[in-house]
């Protein structure tokens, strides 16, 4: 008997917990090799400096030490420098980017040699005798003195302004000359440094007699990181196996290749040991890429009413001192969505890529759609304050209305589908709108001290990545397709091989809720492997909330050739014609004879003993399916921050955070809802608290946790969170992605509702993290402090 019971759109729990609250998980870190060494790496302490001499004896003599080596040492070992897989531009100026830097540190944290010893401790200690002999260079972090080029940080391109893209623009540009109202906002985003619960690691291990490595990497991309790594490091690909065990988070950072990973497999062939590298936070704050960095000027263009025109933007994004795999790529994603899901009939974007003496940037949840989101969401509500609208109403008039089938935004991409006024209205009866603002006017008439504010976000964002030929047009070296492979068993369980590399997002439990409603059998029957490119070696990994969108469609696709291959069987089975089949809850049966009936089990049973197949049906039942989608998806939502700020002290307190948003059909809606806490409570985090700062020789000031203000639970709201459900056209599925909806949507609501509290004081501006310093100064210059 199949089991009926349907589990798409059901809460269930994750398949995936008992192991990782057990303490079974299988991190890089735990993991051992026989005859395994330990790798350090020896930073650079400057910002930028050139290297006149490296004396390594010192740290050669120290106990347990196996080698001590420089970038030029190993400059044998590569196939071509670490990989940058996106240049954007024709004209794209690309820094070489080596494992280890030779000449000279372009950033604090540079690699300029590596030691390696028998345990982690004593290659570590042995670092710190690494003599680097330094001259300091001056330093140049600020986007717009960088791109002055007083200080030039790559010698051979002469310019550290690299990289000019513009969107070209959409619709009449002459509006931002005729428009009733014009207003033009600067904003400036901080860079923000990714912090996955657990930091980086790799493990290599190589099996010399056969020239072959398996790489265990705490990585997004093992399928991507195979390939590049295979190039850098002179191994074929058929020679490298890498593996993404358990992945204690990445938020983007882990959507990358790294030296170290580079490096530990070199070593691994010179050595012909195993070896390890597993990074601390301190260097986690350095040598992990990071966030945002970028400077705005904006003009949205309006009607008197405040129905919005237009929205023209040119972007400073900082690049860091070298492109990592995607660098310049990430604004560039930015650049299609920010009409957001207004109906506008102007647009222009543009950016210019700027190198700088910092950690490389690169992709952080979101990547270029959250400074999107947030730069026009602030300026619809500077619109609202200029034309005295509520902004709520400048809103409502200017969404583009309710679509079904896919419509050409502005921008020139093919919206899925929307209804954004839905999601909209949602979030302010949740909030109950009007009756917080009849409560902010009670305060702000009687001169609180507490004032209440009101954040808006309406947003649209651009997901599943992606369809391969807009890849290709838009210069991306890969494709933008992914894989399953299906394989029913002769005892009635499932096993499915997937190319998605999840690292917190639960595709164990998703995949197998729907291959159970297909196959009639329960996710418990279901095992899901993932992140070893040996065993499912079809895959473009997991980032851009594409994973569902397109991996779970390709599982969709595998299961649709699994049903017509058991249909045959089943007809040849009950000597029925195919066509006098039905097809019900994992379970094919003649119509009008329902006890004349087979399971895709029973079927997967025939398929293994084999003894009585149809002519020329092969004996088993698995399918693949590779799909590449023919468009993103495009969720879409409202999220309501209500805050209430101490106009003595600057603090702001959330008071309620309303999330709605719209990610197509859902297939397990407490995992949604989980995707959407984690992503909104990042946003709260760049909204309010975190900022990277460096001093003017280029020091990371904020280098530890204990500057970068990473909060904790206490510091969180209870989020209440709903939805719309507008299925994407994009897969028969209807889903689009949620992965990264909840930080592309939080951080302008919060900063939207900060303003909203104290603008009535004078304070119409406020730069991320709005701290209580920041707002408390806001005040004081407004004159408006209590
Ligand atoms: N889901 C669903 N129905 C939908 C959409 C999604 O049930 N219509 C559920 C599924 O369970 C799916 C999960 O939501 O497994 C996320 O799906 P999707 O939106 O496709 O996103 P991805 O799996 O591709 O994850 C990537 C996304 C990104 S880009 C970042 S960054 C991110 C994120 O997911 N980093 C995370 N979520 C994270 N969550 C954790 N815990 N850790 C990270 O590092």
């Amino acid at each position: 008997m199949a089991i009926t019971e349907k589990y798409v759109g059901r809460s269930i729990l994750r398949k995936e917990d008992p192991e990782l609250l057990t303490g079974q998980a299988r991190y890089t870190e735990n993991l051992t090799a026989p005859g395994m060494v330990w790798m350090a790496v020896v930073r650079s302490p400057f910002a930028h400096a050139k290297i006149d001499g490296i004396d390594t004896s010192n740290a050669a003599a120290m106990p347990g030490v196996v080698a001590v080596l420089t970038a030029a040492d190993l400059e044998v070992e590569w196939g071509g420098p670490l990989p940058f897989v996106w240049p954007i531009t024709e004209d794209i100026k690309v820094p070489v980017h080596w494992p280890l830097t030779k000449d000279k540190a372009r950033f604090q944290g540079d690699g300029v040699a590596v030691v390696v010893a028998e345990t982690r401790a004593q290659a570590e200690d042995a670092a710190e005798l690494v003599e680097v002999d330094w001259s300091p260079l001056d330093a140049v972090t600020d986007l717009e003195e960088a791109a002055k080029d007083g200080v030039v940080i790559h010698d051979d391109l002469g310019t550290n302004v690299v990289v000019h893209w513009s969107h070209g623009g959409g619709g009449d540009q002459t509006i931002f000359d005729t428009a009733d109202v014009v207003v033009k906002e600067r904003y400036v985003g901080p860079r923000l440094i990714p912090n996955a619960i657990e930091a980086r690691a790799c493990l290599a291990q190589p099996v010399p007699a056969m020239g072959e490595f398996t790489l265990i990497s705490a990585t997004q991309i093992p399928h991507i990181a195979r390939v590049t790594l295979g190039g850098t490091c002179n191994i074929p690909e058929s020679k490298l196996r890498v593996i993404a065990p358990d992945v204690g988070g990445g938020f983007g950072s882990k959507l990358n290749v790294y030296a170290e990973e580079a490096l530990v497999l070199v070593l691994a062939r010179r050595l012909k040991r195993a070896v390890k590298w597993v990074e601390t936070r301190s260097e986690n704050y350095l040598a992990t890429t990071h966030g945002r960095g970028v400077i705005h000027d904006v003009e949205i263009a309006a009607t008197k009413e405040g129905k919005i025109l237009g929205f023209r933007v040119k972007e400073l994004a900082d690049m860091g001192a070298y492109y990592q795999l995607l660098t310049p790529g990430i604004p560039e994603l930015g650049g299609w969505v920010y009409m957001g899901p207004y109906d506008m009939q102007a647009y222009w974007y543009e950016f210019t890529g700027i190198v700088t003496n910092a950690t490389p940037t690169d992709a952080y949840r979101g990547a270029g759609r959250p400074e999107a989101t947030y730069v026009l969401e602030r300026a619809v509500d500077a619109l609202a304050r200029k034309v005295g609208k509520d902004p709520a109403e400048v809103r409502r008039i200017s969404f583009v209305p309710k679509f079904l089938e896919p419509r050409t935004a502005i921008s020139g991409l093919n919206v899925d589908s929307g209804a954004y006024e839905e999601t909209f209205d949602k979030a302010l009866e949740i909030a109950g709108y009007h009756d917080l603002r009849k409560e902010q006017q009670r305060r702000r008439e009687q001169g609180d001290l507490k004032q209440l504010g009101i954040g808006l976000s309406s947003y649209i964002e651009m997901c599943g990545l992606a369809p391969s030929n807009i890849l290709g047009a838009l210069r991306y070296a890969a494709g933008g397709w992914d894989a399953c492979t299906v394989q029913c068993l002769p005892d009635g369980k499932a096993v499915l091989k997937i190319g998605t590399s999840p690292h917190g997002q639960s595709h164990v439990t998703t995949w197998a809720q729907l291959a159970a409603d297909t196959l009639g059998i329960t996710p418990d029957d279901v095992e899901v492997l993932h992140g070893d490119t040996s065993v499912a070696p079809l895959g473009m990994d997991t980032y851009g909330s594409r994973s569902v969108s397109v991996g779970a469609t390709a599982l969709h696709f595998a299961l649709e050739k699994i049903k017509d291959k058991a249909r045959t069987l089943a007809a040849h089975e009950l000597e029925a014609s195919e066509d006098d089949l039905e097809f019900d809850g994992g379970t094919f049966s003649v119509k009008g004879a329902p006890d004349k009936a087979r399971t895709i089990m029973d079927l997967a049973v025939s398929a293994w003993h084999a003894h009585n197949l149809p002519p020329g049906l092969e004996p088993n039942l698995e399918a693949t399916a590779v799909w590449d989608p023919p468009n993103f998806t495009w969720p879409g939502g409202t999220h309501l921050c209500v805050v209430e700020v101490d106009t003595e002290t600057g603090k702001t307190d959330i008071l309620k955070y309303v999330a709605v948003d719209d990610c197509g059909t859902v297939i397990n809606p407490m995992i949604v809802e989980g995707q959407v806490h984690g992503g909104v409570a990042q946003g709260i985090a760049e909204a309010l608290y975190e900022e990277a700062i460096y001093d003017d020789q280029g020091n990371l000031m904020t280098s530890s946790m204990t500057q970068y203000l990473v909060p904790s639970a206490t510091e969180m709201p209870s989020f209440v969170v709903d939805r719309t459900e507008t299925p994407s056209t994009t897969n028969p599925l209807g889903v689009k992605g949620i992965g990264e909806a909840g930080t592309i949507a939080s951080p302008p609501a919060v900063v939207n509702a900060v303003i909203d509290a104290i603008a009535h004081l004078g304070v119409t501006h406020l730069e991320k993290p709005a701290t209580p310093e920041r707002v408390w100064r806001a005040l004081n210059e407004a004159g408006g402090a209590a």
